[in-house]
């Protein structure tokens, strides 16, 4: 059996499916990516029309977006089950991670983190008021997002599931601003869960090693 993940080693997308191989104990090889680069092979395009990582390769049976990878991930291998077959669990789950790729990305990564975090310590022109766009955006999103944890530990209750591997890169990146760390820091439920999942062994091994500021 044969696992590829193709992805790169800074982004968000990549990191949700090494922690969903991690927590399935599922063993894979890492083929890096630079989706940004200029030359991205071609052998990659082909796989990945869209320019986007990640894309995982299971002998032969090539898939793309994050969220038919994990769920893949999660039914094709053994290991602890990831979603609930419990209809409104489940709904919740596919909710929250909808809500994570259409409405959270973009303002905490490519906004707050990008331009706050990562393009100064990458030496990259940052742009303040992109910053600034995405912090304004951001409460609504952690207020829908505190009001999905009403039985907890986890996201869709007492189980952890792909909704939690689905949000935690992403709050990961965004609490490294400290004005974002305190906007979480005003939704105490979401600030426990970050605080629980962030201690987990597949997210501390799955760390991506940014320069120090
Ligand atoms: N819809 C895609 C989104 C993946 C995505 O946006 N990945 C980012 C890295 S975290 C990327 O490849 N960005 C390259 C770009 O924006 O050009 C998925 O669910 O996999």
């Amino acid at each position: 059996m044969a696992i590829g993940l193709h992805g790169y080693q800074y982004s968000v997308y990549s990191r949700i499916v090494r922690l969903a191989l991690h927590e399935k104990r599922v063993a894979y090889d890492w083929v890096e990516v630079n989706p940004f680069a200029q030359n991205i092979p071609a052998s990659y395009l082909a796989m990945h029309p869209f320019t986007r990582v990640p894309a995982l390769v299971h002998d032969g049976f090539v898939v793309y977006e994050t969220g038919a990878i994990t769920r893949y991930v999660d039914e094709a291998f053994e290991g602890p089950k990831l979603q609930s077959m419990e209809p409104r669990t489940r709904a919740r789950c596919n909710q929250i991670m909808s809500i994570v790729d259409s409405y959270a990305y973009w303002p905490l990564v490519r906004q707050v983190f990008s331009h706050g975090v990562f393009r100064p310590r990458m030496g990259l022109p940052a742009d303040e008021s992109e910053f600034r766009k995405g912090l304004e955006a951001t409460p609504r999103i952690l207020s829908a997002l505190e009001r999905t944890l009403v039985e907890g530990p986890y996201l869709c209750g007492h189980q952890l599931s792909l909704a939690d591997i689905h949000l935690a890169p992403i709050i990961g990146y965004f609490v490294l601003a400290p004005e974002g760390k305190t906007l979480l820091w005003k939704h105490l439920r979401l600030r426990d869960w970050w605080v629980d999942f962030s201690e987990r062994n597949s997210f501390v091994a799955t760390t991506p090693r940014l320069p120090q500021a």
